[in-house]
């Protein structure tokens, strides 16, 4: 009822009436931008084709010989062009780590934000190779005034009124941590299109809106990038008005296997009684995982599960489990992580006009049939 040809209004996005339904624009973006199948938990790092996706604009056509020349401009004494075929020669770095769209949960939120509408799926991990962000800005040679990085990736649109670049800046101090890469494969195999062919950044432990595809220009700076995706997209605000806080690192979260098997139309979960082995991944990208607790009675009482050996790299998901025994009847599974800075997740969700960094526990309903 809303949905104009373009958006028009510049600004932060627009929430959902009471009762107003998921729009055909709604649904063209949860088409175009797949969850990780949740049984897809159970892979140490997900295959490319169930790794979530999201895409603003379009997927650019790169032609596989490509030279495809990386710009580095802005406040550096000795500007640089960089192909593709020159950064897969130099020695490689590969990290495995875990990446979380920021409107992961936006569904969910009552007022629902008007974007893509995530239910809890916006995640996956991966093996990402290239070589270290820093080396590059330190041959670039960086002034003293440089204060942010700005990314740009190859796609173009239209956002609320605003055509641009995808763009994204970090703080210097972020750009120059050691393990943020300029990715040019994933789990060992040149990127997939959908995943930013031929380049990308990797920032491990941000929301996925830092990891910006199809990587073309890196721009230094001396004032903070105010950008469309920086300054309007990806604030945590609760009014129009409100200039709100940056959306940064990701919050922590646990997910759970969907045990069992499913409904087709529904998806709810069916057991059979007896023991089941609930398990799944929990990751946070601000400090390690500590614990997982699951709860089998709707959030009433807390279990802890058995954390899986600690991951090579902080920003790596982590494996949980736990022994459940089935009984007949309607169940309500959760699981709530917690992390060493003692954050956890909250049993409600905080809203906020973007529906971004939302961390609610996620509840799992069970039936278990009679034999
Ligand atoms: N150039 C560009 N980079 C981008 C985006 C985009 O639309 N264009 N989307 C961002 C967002 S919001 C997310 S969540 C991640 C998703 O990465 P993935 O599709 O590889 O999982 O890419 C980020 N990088
Ligand atoms: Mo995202």
């Amino acid at each position: 009822m809303h949905d104009d040809p373009i958006t028009q209004a510049s600004g932060p996005a627009r929430v959902a009436e009471p009762g107003e339904g998921l729009s055909d624009a709604e649904l063209a973006l949860a088409a175009r931008n797949h969850g990780m199948p949740l049984e897809a938990l159970l892979h140490d790092t997900t295959p490319p084709g169930l790794h979530y996706v999201l895409v603003h604009y379009d997927i650019p056509f790169v032609p596989p010989d490509s030279p495809w020349p990386v710009t580095v401009d802005g406040l550096v004494r000795r500007p640089l062009t960089i192909d593709v075929a020159e950064l897969r020669s130099r020695p490689a770095v590969t990290h495995r780590v875990t990446f979380e769209c920021a409107g992961n949960g936006r569904a969910r939120l009552l007022p629902r934000p008007i974007s893509q509408p995530w239910l809890v799926e916006a995640v996956g991990t991966a093996d990402w190779t290239g070589v270290p962000l820093r080396d590059v800005l330190a041959e670039a040679d960086l002034s003293p005034d440089a204060l942010e990085v700005v990314f740009t990736g190859a796609d173009h649109g239209v956002e609320r009124g605003v055509e641009q670049d995808y763009r994204r800046s970090l703080p210097l101090a972020e750009a120059l941590q050691p393990d943020v890469l300029l990715a040019y494969a994933m789990n060992g195999a040149p990127l997939p299109p959908q995943h930013g062919y031929p380049l990308r950044l990797v920032v491990p432990g941000w929301y996925g809106m830092a990891q910006v595809k199809w990587l073309r220009g890196i721009t230094v700076v001396d004032k903070p990038f105010d950008g469309f995706q920086q300054a309007t997209a990806y604030r945590i605000r609760q009014a129009k008005t409100d200039p709100g806080e940056p959306v940064t690192r990701m919050a922590p979260r646990a997910l759970l296997v969907p045990p069992g098997f499913p409904d087709f139309m529904t998806r709810t979960r069916v057991v059979h009684p007896g023991p089941i082995r609930l398990r799944g991944r929990a990751w946070s990208g601000t400090a390690p995982i500590t614990s997982v607790d699951v709860s089998a009675d709707d959030c009433r009482s807390w279990t802890a599960t058995m954390l899986g050996p600690e991951p090579e790299h902080p920003w790596e998901w982590r494996t949980w489990k736990l022994p459940w025994i089935a009984t007949p009847g309607e169940h309500v599974l959760a699981v709530r992580a917690t992390d060493a800075h003692g954050r956890t997740q909250p049993l409600e969700q905080a809203w906020n006009l973007g529906g971004f960094a939302n961390n609610a526990v996620q509840r799992v309903p069970v039936v278990c049939l009679d034999g």
